[in-house]
């Protein structure tokens, strides 16, 4: 399944843990890696004095289910320092979340996709666009239309 993420950090050396993603995705048989440059992205909905964010997209095509794409992830955030029990407000060394499967919705306890506010956050939409504009959502709406809209409404 193609899928997109959105990766994020704001402490410590957020290039090598992007560039640790990437290497054990790879490693764990994910095929066709695409990533985006690395975006530095204003602080959205944190508290005041949180550091600026580095932000970038990758894309990819998962040979397993999205629960094991989704525990990787959750593990890769640990091994580079991310507290297990954190908010979204909070500084964090690596963030990585899980914005698009396939044209594919899931909604389980645990699993949010596509991500809830994927849509509305530029630091989300821009990088996405840049590699992979014509990704969908599941109503069929493509990332690039969806960031053209964003941008429009941001003018
Ligand atoms: N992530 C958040 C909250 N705010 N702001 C930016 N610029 N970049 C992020 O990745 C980000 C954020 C929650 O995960
Ligand atoms: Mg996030
Ligand atoms: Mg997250």
């Amino acid at each position: 399944m193609k899928f997109a993420l959105s990766l994020g950090g704001n402490i410590g050396n957020v290039q090598a843990n992007f560039d640790l993603v990437a290497g054990e995705l790879a490693r764990a048989g994910v095929k066709n890696i695409c990533r985006s440059r690395i975006y530095v992205t204003a602080p959205v909905g944190c508290v005041p004095g949180t550091p600026d964010f580095q932000n970038q997209a990758l894309t990819g095509e998962c040979p397993f289910e999205a629960e094991k794409l989704f525990s990787l992830l959750q593990s890769l955030e640990r091994r580079c320092g991310r507290p297990e029990f954190h908010t979204s407000q909070e500084a964090r060394t690596l963030d990585c979340d899980l914005i698009l499967w396939g044209m594919e919705k899931i909604d389980t306890p645990l699993l949010t996709v596509p991500h809830p506010r994927a849509r509305v956050r530029q630091f989300v939409l821009e990088p996405l666009a840049e590699i992979a504009p014509d990704m969908c959502f599941p109503d069929g709406t493509s990332v690039g239309y969806c960031w053209a809209s964003l941008q429009k409404e941001l003018a």
